[in-house]
């Protein structure tokens, strides 16, 4: 696992700070390292002074932090009290009730809204009314289903307003993921569309929940927004109709006084088992957290349109869509579509439209724009750019480039943040008024911080080896636990390094401290920058009565970065074609389109060590047709399966090649 990193990484070109971007930026190089070390040596009085600038607090914490990561019970300003609602909308009226607090532009380009923060107000407080006319109250978990509209984050801010948890889950799962979702936070109220649209396909979501709902029984109600308008069936007793709600309840509703400790939403990740972790984060840790990283790291002023293109039903959109911004008073583009419909400019021509000066998206997309040449974007303007961002996975050096110079015009610097679902908003990143860019680093800590590489055997590694990343120092972002798992929570993140965070994730630092993020070292695939866990596409696989055994392992691909490689013992008399188009069948409804195979490969049998456990790392291998350099197979209980597996593969890409 430990590896020397070439010397190529020494040669890499330096982007420094655009003088353009030196007169406007909130922090420069000076400032970072001393505010950096400030904030590591006194995290609490540098946390305090950060939670006073960015929040609105109802009364104040009695104490900054309590508790350590060695005993995983970390609790950060206990004892005050506040709103995660108030601090988006309410405290921003005075001064905003007529500037834009959403712009929402629709799939087909044809609509767009745009939403101040008076309107968005009323129609929080408005839905806030309807969620307690429902029942729900303090604490509640409410699940939301919806595509890119609005109303999903007047939902999720609603939920805010009155204490309940919100629980969003990505508009693309299938019903069944829904359900399992549903069942795990104990929800009892959904709320989700007619349809969404999405690059001009329709997506089903109402007809979804009635399927996922149909398992659920502790749902009672479910709230349908009118969407696209096309016909769907409607429960009488059950469903109830967003406008007609909204139109029966008043405007006026109180912000309810929450413990900073108390959670603010669930979000569901993958893990290296087939169950999805629900993530639980608190108040008024993360507010902080995701208020001032939000600002420094988009260097974000007063005015700017800032355009973050991930899904609400991930951690990016939760934190740099709809908190980030909104806790700022910024203005947030909500985009329901693609980025190739009903062009490849699509994305740039939105930037044009609504003049952003912000663009944060992810290495997929980027890469899927890139492919398709440099004219589709060469025809809009992008004048308005004065910053990027990546996010999701590694960004190679030559798309890095590329983003740079064809989409930034050699004008704006590129933030590549890294951080995860568990970690609440972004640890390691560029500031962009501050940090010397390396194409395809994440660059350096930011505030309160300690990031370290280590070994197997938890000693910290030289600079350039690799090593697991791991955090060495609290901050307020990290999450609380796992709903429902304390168990699980501690096993995953804080067993292993005992009194340290646990990424999951391998990495190195060169010599100038910039961090290189290679990627997980656990059994979590990123396709297209969505985390997908092993264990949930093999138990959708084995859920085929042909199937006896499968493994699945992830396979670099050009364009999702990367893409999920099967390896099947089917039963015998089972037909290979048939069961193959079954099988994707059955992970698209399992889990969602997303999880959709690249390529399955029947086989023998798998390689197991004695104790039972599948050899991923021989299976990685096989599948990019590496079969010289195996590493150790003496633990196998068969060693001659690994002939096999070889032979195997070679016969089937040779099928390939010839097809
Ligand atoms: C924000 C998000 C987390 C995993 C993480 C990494 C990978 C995220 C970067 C990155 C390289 C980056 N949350 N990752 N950002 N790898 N460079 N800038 O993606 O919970 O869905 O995934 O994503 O492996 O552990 S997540």
């Amino acid at each position: 696992m430990e590896r020397q990193i070439g010397e190529k990484q020494q040669k890499e070109k330096i982007y420094k700070v655009p003088s353009s971007f030196l007169k406007h930026a909130h922090i420069n190089l000076k400032q970072y390292k001393k505010l950096y070390r400030y904030s590591i040596k006194n995290p609490n009085k540098f946390w305090a002074q950060q939670a006073e600038k960015f929040i609105n607090w109802f009364s104040p914490w009695k104490k900054i932090s309590t508790g350590s990561l060695k005993k995983h019970n970390m609790r950060w300003f206990v004892g005050g009290k506040l709103n995660a609602c108030y601090n988006c909308i309410d405290r921003h009226l005075e001064t905003h009730r007529n500037v834009a607090a959403i712009i929402w532009e629709s799939d087909n380009g044809n609509e767009s809204r745009t939403i101040s923060y008076g309107e968005l107000h009323e129609k929080v407080s408005r839905f806030a009314n309807v969620l307690k006319k429902q029942g729900v109250k303090k604490g509640d978990r409410v699940c939301i289903y919806l595509p890119m509209i609005p109303e999903i984050i007047i939902a999720m801010l609603a939920c805010a307003r009155i204490g309940a948890i919100h629980s969003v889950v990505f508009g693309g799962f299938s019903a069944e993921s829904l359900c399992t979702r549903i069942l795990d936070a104990g929800c009892r109220l959904l709320i989700t569309a007619d349809f969404g649209a999405r690059g001009g396909q329709y997506i089903p979501s109402k007809k979804n929940a009635d399927k996922a709902i149909a398992k659920c029984p502790k749902v009672k109600k479910v709230i349908v927004v009118k969407h696209t308008g096309h016909p769907i069936t409607m429960h009488r007793k059950r469903d109830i109709w967003y406008h007609e709600a909204m139109s029966e309840v008043d405007a006026k509703c109180p912000a309810v006084k929450m413990d900073a400790n108390d959670p603010l939403f669930i979000l569901y990740t993958s893990g290296s088992t087939g169950k999805p972790k629900g993530i639980l984060h608190t108040i008024g840790g993360y507010l902080v957290f995701v208020a001032m990283s939000f600002k420094y790291i988009f260097d974000y002023h007063a005015g700017d349109t800032y355009w973050c293109t991930a899904d609400l039903g991930w951690i990016t959109g939760h934190s740099y869509l709809l908190y980030g911004p909104l806790l700022n008073g910024g203005t947030t583009l909500l985009f329901e579509g693609v980025p190739n419909y009903p062009s490849f400019s699509r994305y740039w021509e939105i930037i044009d439209k609504h003049q952003v000066n912000i663009f944060y998206t992810a290495p997929t997309a980027i890469r899927a724009l890139r492919h398709e040449g440099d004219d589709w974007v060469k025809k809009t303007s992008r004048k308005s750019l004065k910053l990027l961002g990546s996010v999701g996975e590694p960004i190679n050096p030559d798309v890095w480039e590329w983003y740079y110079n064809v989409v930034g015009n050699k004008r704006c610097p590129i933030v590549d943040t890294w951080w995860q679902t568990e970690t609440g908003g972004i640890l390691i990143t560029p500031l962009p008024g501050a940090t010397p860019l390396k194409p395809g680093s994440a660059a350096w800590p930011f505030f309160g911080i300690v990031p370290e590489i280590i070994n197997e055997k938890s000693k910290l590694v030289k600079d350039n080896q690799s090593g697991r990343l791991v955090l060495k120092q609290a901050w307020p972002g990290l999450m609380k636990t796992i709903y429902g798992d304390k168990k699980r929570f501690v096993k995953t993140y804080f067993k292993e390094v005992p009194g340290k965070y646990l990424t999951g994730d391998s990495a190195y630092r060169d010599k100038k401290g910039y961090f290189w993020i290679i990627g997980r070292n656990d059994d979590v695939i990123k396709v297209s920058g969505h985390r997908i866990g092993t264990g949930e596409v093999e138990s959708a696989l084995l859920s085929v009565p042909a199937v006896s055994e499968a493994a699945v392992v992830a396979v670099p691909h050009e364009i999702k970065g990367q893409s999920i490689f099967a390896y099947v013992v089917k039963k015998s008399g089972a037909k290979s074609d048939a069961l193959k188009k079954t099988l994707n069948n059955r992970v698209r409804q399992k889990i969602g389109p997303i999880a959709t195979l690249q390529d399955v490969q029947w086989v023998k049998a798998l390689p197991k060590t004695r104790s039972g456990k599948i050899m991923r790392r021989i299976l990685r291998k096989i599948a990019v047709n590496e079969f010289d350099d195996l590493g150790d197979t003496s633990t196998l209980a068969n060693p001659s399966v690994v002939d096999d597996l070889i032979a195997e593969r070679k016969k089937y890409s040779a099928k390939i090649i010839k097809r």
